[in-house]
């Protein structure tokens, strides 16, 4: 996979040069590469803002240097060259659509990946409508909270689709039970010592009993989902729901109700 960050500030994305993603860059599974916007500049100060039409706070970033960028980058894109396809484009935005474990898969099947990361008061909207010529463009959240810019968002996104490439997890199936695959959190885990601080490792854990061990792992799973994003459970097919699933639910205050899962709260009695 090729991908391109464009920032102000390619010194925050040194940390691509790290751990599992900084291995699949120096194994050429992942071809990433850092742009400053300022090189796409001509004047003297290698001014990207200026004051914002209709007035207000701040700056906005100018259209002509990330024209020249994204012009280039597109240009250069090995899946325009080879495919006639457009490259995606990311632009991390609080006033995008929300990332998330599904979208992290489907991105991981690009083979041409940009990102431009705003700051000041974000980037002048014609640009988005200039690129979309060239990319697909998707404005992208990673939650519901305000950044200065989107160099954490960009980390955040290329560290999640970056693993699910293949060859960049050693163990591939440490991604089949993780947090979020099967629409649950994940169970506790646990090691050595089994007895510490006076706290015990439960003890199903040390029985060596796999079906005993799994059923309890996955009630820990629909337990803790229940009492920290009820919102998951709500989203649960019932149909992939066995016994001892509606019981854990149950016990967490959810029950299946003509096909549905309800909060237990919500069952008309009489
Ligand atoms: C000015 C940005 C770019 C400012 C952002 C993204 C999320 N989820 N929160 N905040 C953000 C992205 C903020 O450029």
């Amino acid at each position: 996979m090729r991908i391109d960050v464009v920032s102000i500030f390619p010194e925050y994305l040194a940390a691509l040069d790290l751990s599992l993603i900084g291995k699949a860059r120096r194994e050429n599974l992942l071809d990433l590469n850092v742009h400053d916007l300022r090189d796409y500049t001509h004047d003297r100060h290698r001014t990207v803002d200026d004051t914002p039409y209709g007035g207000g706070a701040g700056m906005v970033m100018k259209p002509e240097p990330w024209a020249a960028a994204l012009g280039r980058i597109a240009v250069e894109s090995p899946v325009a060259t080879a495919t006639g396809e457009k490259p995606i484009l990311i632009v991390p935005s609080p006033a995008g659509a929300v990332f998330d474990q599904a979208m992290a898969y489907e991105l991981a099947e690009a083979q041409h990946l940009a990102f431009a990361c705003g700051r000041y008061e974000g980037i002048d909207e014609r640009v988005i409508e200039h690129a979309s010529e060239a990319y697909d463009v998707r404005p992208l959240s990673i939650g519901d909270y305000v950044l200065n810019g989107g160099e954490v968002a960009v980390l955040a996104m290329v560290e999640a689709i970056g693993r699910l490439i293949p060859g960049v997890i050693g163990n591939p199936e440490s991604l089949v039970e993780e947090s979020h695959s099967d629409g649950l959190l994940e169970y506790p885990v646990y090691t050595k010592p089994a007895s510490w601080e006076g706290r015990e490792v439960p003890e199903v854990l040390l029985s060596g009993n796999h079906a005993k061990i799994a059923r309890f792992r996955r009630g820990k799973q629909l337990e803790r989902t229940a009492a920290r994003r009820p919102d998951l459970i709500l989203q649960l097919d019932p149909e992939t729901l066995n016994r001892h699933d509606r019981d854990a639910l149950w016990h967490s205050g959810f029950a299946v109700h003509e096909g549905k899962i309800i909060p237990r709260s919500e069952l008309a009695w009489g």
